[in-house]
């Protein structure tokens, strides 16, 4: 089974900005899909609960020099 959460993510500024946020969050592994939307500093993230928490995902985002917060 897969979940799905958005993650806030503040300090984007340029597409450029977004496209690394969301390559990164494609490379972790459990991750079975990811967008990020410059506009709106929101990601939508499909995942495995079983290979990773939110809380790690959060993580992934703030390891890219962004603030990531939770949102549901
Ligand atoms: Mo361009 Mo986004 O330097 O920080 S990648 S603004």
């Amino acid at each position: 089974s897969t979940y799905v959460c958005r993650i806030q993510i503040k300090g984007m500024t340029c597409t450029s900005c977004s496209t690394t946020v969301e390559s990164a969050l494609q490379a972790v592994p459990g991750v079975l899909k990811a967008r990020v939307a410059l506009a709106t500093e929101e990601a939508e993230i499909q995942y495995d609960p079983k290979v990773i928490s939110y809380n790690q995902l959060i993580e992934a985002v703030q390891d890219t020099g962004f603030e990531g917060i939770l949102i549901s």
